[in-house]
């Protein structure tokens, strides 16, 4: 299987993360790609490539020009503003407030975020870029006739709705890919998002349509990010209904439950009968996560990878969470590595 990856995941290295009413050391760091990198190579995934550079356009089917702007230029704003540290919204259009984008750059990022936790930071911009990248070029392997391919996406997307950034993500990477994927003439796309979070970003994107199916396995937004999101009675609106899925989990989830759970999706993306798959692929949901209470441990992710090969559909994988930093390469491959057997590539 093919791997996308770029140093410039780098530029994201981000001081602070807003935790318990402190800036810690953010738990979405260079070295997670680092250790999924190396894990690759030493199982011999396949090869590792540099991605494409496809500019604006595809990100613009995904997300709004106001929100693209906004990402682009919020540092240098925010540092012109003569903030001394990290770009932090503070303020938010609460209930009974105005959705209009201020001029400043307090009120904008306010307007644009969905969470505190994410501050912005020199060359973010230039990281969440990049990280798209990396799932077009994978979109684009797949469109080109390869089963699979891995898009190392760092920062993650699956938080990022249209024009919202926050929970580690700035750019949706797997809405990017599944959208090109219909740009290039498929005409139905499945997004299984197996990360430990519900992926309210790529929900909220393909809510209203029937091209895209939507399923995610996550952790009870009654009890865990993002909170506002991911019920099991969100089944879409309008052209969009039946076609999102949503599977919330109580603490303490093990794999034996929380394979039902994937059975149940693979089931209906098989009666969906897609064109591709694209999975949003966080391994949060491993058993030793610090911020995470599912229970999966290291060789269910390769049971999980096989599962997903049996739906036998053009693949792309696109790197979303995972903070067990020192079993994230493990985790990771074993996902790849498990549904490369099972599909025999
Ligand atoms: N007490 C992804 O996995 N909130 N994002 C953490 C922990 C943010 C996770 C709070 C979690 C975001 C891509
Ligand atoms: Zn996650």
């Amino acid at each position: 299987m093919l791997t996308f990856h770029t140093e410039k995941h780098r530029l994201r290295d981000a001081k602070g993360e807003l935790s318990g009413g402190q800036f810690i050391r953010p738990h979405e760091r260079p070295e997670r790609a680092d250790i999924i990198l190396a894990r690759v190579r030493e199982v011999r995934l396949g090869p590792v490539r540099e991605p494409q550079e496809f500019g604006a356009k595809p990100l613009l089917r995904v997300h709004t020009p106001a929100f693209l702007q906004f990402l682009q230029t919020a540092w240098d704003e925010w540092k012109a503003a003569g903030h001394p540290g990290e770009a932090v919204a503070t303020n938010w259009p609460a209930r009974r407030m105005r959705q209009i984008p201020p001029e400043d750059i307090e009120g904008k990022i306010g307007h644009f975020a969905l969470a505190a936790e994410t501050v912005i930071s020199p060359g973010t911009w230039q990281a969440a870029q990049a990280a798209a990248n990396c799932a077009l070029s994978a979109a684009r392997a797949v469109r080109d006739g390869e089963r699979a391919a891995f898009a190392l996406c760092r920062p993650p997307g699956h938080h990022a709705a249209a024009d919202l950034f926050g929970g580690y993500c700035f750019l949706n990477n797997a809405a990017i890919a599944a959208q090109d994927l219909l740009d290039s003439g498929m005409k139905k796309i499945a997004v299984l998002d197996i990360d430990f979070h519900h992926g309210n970003g790529t929900q909220d994107i393909f809510y209203r349509r029937n091209d895209v199916f939507f399923a995610s396995l996550h952790g009870d937004p009654a009890l865990a990010f993002p909170h506002f999101l991911g019920r099991a009675d969100e089944t879409g609106e309008g052209d969009g209904e039946g076609f999102n899925l949503n599977f919330p989990m109580p603490p303490g989830t093990r794999f034996g439950e929380w394979r039902k759970a994937l059975d149940a999706a693979l089931e209906r993306i098989a009666a969906f009968a897609p064109d591709a798959l694209v999975v949003s692929l966080g391994v949060d949901a491993f058993c030793r996560d610090p911020i995470s209470f599912f229970k999966l441990e290291s060789d269910d992710f390769s049971a999980a990878g096989a599962a997903v090969a049996e739906l036998n559909l053009p693949t792309v994988f696109a790197m979303e969470g995972g903070y067990a930093i020192a079993e994230i390469g493990v985790n990771t491959a074993n996902v790849l590595c498990g549904f490369a057997e099972k599909s025999g590539i």
